[in-house]
């Protein structure tokens, strides 16, 4: 299949990651409450659906990607479910720089955040409430950011 493109599933160990591919993807894969289940990373597809305006045009359509029915347009895309990163990934810290090359061909990405903050940011269960998930956001684009900027170098 041709897909339209290929989006990483991000975050920090343990939050879901996972849970979220299997669920778009049907694929089976290994699910468990403590960090670092994952670290070969899982690649499976699956579809965006998004309301098409052939119906509002009365047109049939036909495209490029995926396909159309009942005026709805399902696009087929590439997931890649990586091990979790942690606060010095790009450095290496966690086997950080062979998880980020994982990513390396991904159009683009979804984080994954435990919004409970009951996972510390290394995924390690704390009382719930008692992380801000604030810092999930800052850090992890922070290493994906320094991540880039030192593949932009490299080459
Ligand atoms: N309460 C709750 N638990 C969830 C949710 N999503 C996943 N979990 C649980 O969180 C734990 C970790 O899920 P995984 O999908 O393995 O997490 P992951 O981010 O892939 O973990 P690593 O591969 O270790 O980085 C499991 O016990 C899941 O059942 C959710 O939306 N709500
Ligand atoms: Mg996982």
């Amino acid at each position: 299949m041709n897909y339209y493109m290929k989006i990483g599933v991000v975050g920090k160990p343990n939050v879901g990651k996972s849970t979220f591919f299997a669920a778009s993807t049907l694929k089976k894969v290994d699910i468990q409450n403590f960090p670092f289940t994952t670290i070969d990373a899982n690649i499976g597809s699956g579809f965006i659906r998004i309301k098409c305006v052939c119906k509002e045009l009365n047109k049939q359509c036909n495209p490029r990607y995926g396909f159309c029915t009942n005026g709805f347009r399902y696009i087929p895309i590439e997931l890649v479910d990586v091990a979790g990163l942690v606060p010095g990934a790009s450095q290496g810290k966690g086997m950080g720089n062979q998880f980020l090359n994982d990513l390396i061909f991904c159009d683009c990405l979804i984080h994954i955040i435990d919004i409970s903050g009951s996972t510390n940011e290394k995924g390690e269960i704390v009382e719930i409430n008692s992380y801000d998930p604030k810092k999930d956001i800052e850090f992890l684009e922070n290493e994906i950011d320094q991540s880039i900027s030192r593949a932009i170098v490299k080459y």
